[in-house]
């Protein structure tokens, strides 16, 4: 069958060269975006599991602001399509590409290698390039695995226009295109002057949503209500893509994007993806006192820093619809917090939670990391104690995780300093449920013992509950 179907799209191809017919243009493309499908290492029904199920937004960015500037752009998430990354080749036959634009995290870079390693089998001259987290962390590494031509660094609207137009129009030198990592014709590496982060965001255009299935996901309303994170915790990645500058488009602009969500879509449960939504206190007044006075009718959740959590923010964000906050904790020992840079004191976590649980938000999550570098058994059990004691206080989830050191963080940059010695660089594994790494204090086998009793103390906590997170 398969043969059949390659000799018609051989005759076809020849027609088409001979211009006997020609291709509707709107299933052609310059530039084809790919997010390649989740690693097995998550249950092989991940594409229907709710909190997996997310539209590549980051993609969907790059794809508006390209299609702006005239550039033909299609994207496909072979995530939602299968698990099987050798679709991608049916695709490019359909669209003929000139340049391919990946995007990977850490635990999906594997299977965008071996995507990518399909599509240059059927056509070794496409161009290729890789953006997103894995690649902004170790991009020498990524372009020695061989089949990527460039690797765009962090915010990458700007600077994939700017490759775009060179590889397309040959506009620019290549040397000058900022954020750029590849190796030039001499075998050297290439690491071009970084790029500045984009100041005004209501410049960009809204993720080219429409270039999505956005009814397959479960959270079809992720949407970014700001950029960066001034803080600087070692074992996060989110500096990588955005910086440190927290920077917002306007209350206006976000509202906009809102109504937009609802009026095009349908959609009114929204994901804020913000890597911390309540940086800036002022901007949350602002932006839930106006979804207050247009009476949108929204359900809402948001990562929060603790530290900036007031009781009178609480009930702001609840009555503008806010049903889900989620606290990066990390860690009930206030030696390891500060150690680990997250600047921010047991007791304000506490007054955190509770004010949000005294404001009526059903679901308050606390995200636990066991392993840091400075943890001992004694730290985590003090931790685990802390944790069930913000369930007291009203939190309804304990998220567990293991420390998980991902390229670029600090973390993986100064493992040997700060005693972190590496298990696995099975990129797969890094899911923040396998262990991969072990220190002094904490062997792998004493690791795995705290973590499936933490577990085990917090699942039966959640089963005496009834709620369930975000996934309704
Ligand atoms: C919301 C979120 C989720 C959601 C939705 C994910 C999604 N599909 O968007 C859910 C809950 C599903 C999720 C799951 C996981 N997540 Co998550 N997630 C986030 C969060 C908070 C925001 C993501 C987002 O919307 N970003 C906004 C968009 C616009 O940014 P972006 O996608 O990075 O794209 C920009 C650039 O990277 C670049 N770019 C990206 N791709 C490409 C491609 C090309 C060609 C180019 C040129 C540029 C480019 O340009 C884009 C626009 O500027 C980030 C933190 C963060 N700041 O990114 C963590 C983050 C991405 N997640 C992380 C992790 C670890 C996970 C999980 C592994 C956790 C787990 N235990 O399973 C899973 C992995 C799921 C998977 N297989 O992909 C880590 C990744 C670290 C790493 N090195 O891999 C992050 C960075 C958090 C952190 N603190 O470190 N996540
Ligand atoms: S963990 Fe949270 S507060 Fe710390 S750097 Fe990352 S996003 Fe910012």
């Amino acid at each position: 069958m398969d043969e059949v179907v390659s000799d018609v799209l051989a005759i076809l191809q020849d027609l088409k060269a001979r211009k006997v017919i020609d291709w509707p243009r709107e299933d052609r493309c310059d530039v084809l975006l790919v997010a390649p499908p989740f690693p097995l290492t998550y249950d092989i029904a991940a594409a229907k599991a709710p909190e997996y199920s997310a539209p590549p937004i980051g993609l969907a960015y790059i794809a508006a602001f390209l299609r702006q500037a005239g550039i033909s752009v299609d994207i496909v998430d072979l995530h939602v399509s299968g698990t099987n990354s050798e679709e991608i080749v049916s695709f490019c036959r359909r669209k003929e590409p000139k340049i391919i634009g990946l995007t990977a995290n850490t635990p999906t870079y594997p299977n965008a290698l071996r995507t990518v390693l399909h599509i240059k089998a059927w056509n070794p001259g496409i161009t290729i390039v890789l953006g997103g987290v894995h690649a902004s962390g170790i991009p020498q590494n990524c372009l020695a695995d061989g089949p990527f031509d460039f690797v765009v660094l962090g915010e990458g609207e700007e600077t994939m226009l700017e490759l775009c137009r060179h590889l397309l129009g040959n506009e620019g030198r290549l040397q000058n295109i900022r954020g750029i990592v590849y190796i030039d014709s001499d075998g050297k590496c290439v690491n071009t002057i970084p790029r500045l982060p984009i100041a005004d965001l209501d410049r960009l255009p809204f993720p080219a949503r429409d270039l999505l299935n956005i009814q397959e996901y479960a959270k079809k309303g992720a949407i970014c209500t700001s950029r960066g994170c001034p803080n600087n915790c070692m074992f996060c990645s989110c500096n990588l893509i955005f910086g440190r500058q927290y920077r917002t488009p306007s209350v206006k602009r976000v509202i906009q994007e809102l109504v937009h969500l609802y009026d095009k879509y349908g959609i009114y449960e929204i994901d804020f993806n913000d890597d911390t939504f309540n940086w800036n206190p002022d901007r949350v007044f602002s932006l839930c006192n106006s979804i207050n006075d247009l009476k949108l009718k929204l359900r809402w959740s948001c990562f929060c820093r603790a530290a900036q959590m007031t009781p009178d923010m609480a009930v702001l964000m609840q009555r503008a619809g806010c049903g889900a906050v989620q606290f990066g904790v990390e860690s009930g020992s206030q030696d390891v917090l500060k150690s680990i840079g997250k600047n921010t004191g047991l007791r304000q976590i506490e007054d955190a939670v509770s004010a949000v649980s005294r404001a009526g938000i059903d679901e308050i999550v606390c995200g636990i990391i066991i392993g840091h570098p400075q943890d001992t058994q004694k730290s985590v059990e003090d931790t685990l104690d802390y944790a069930e004691h913000l369930l007291k206080l009203g939190a309804t989830r304990i998220m567990l995780s293991l420390l998980t050191p991902y390229p670029g963080t600090q973390a993986y940059n100064d493992a040997e300093r700060l005693g972190i010695r590496f298990l696995s660089h099975d990129w797969e594994k890094y899911i923040f449920s396998k262990i991969v790494m072990e220190t002094d204090n904490l062997s792998k086998e004493k690791v795995r013992s705290l973590y499936v009793n933490g577990l085990i103390r917090f699942l039966k906590h959640e089963k005496n509950r009834e709620r369930i997170w975000r996934s309704a």
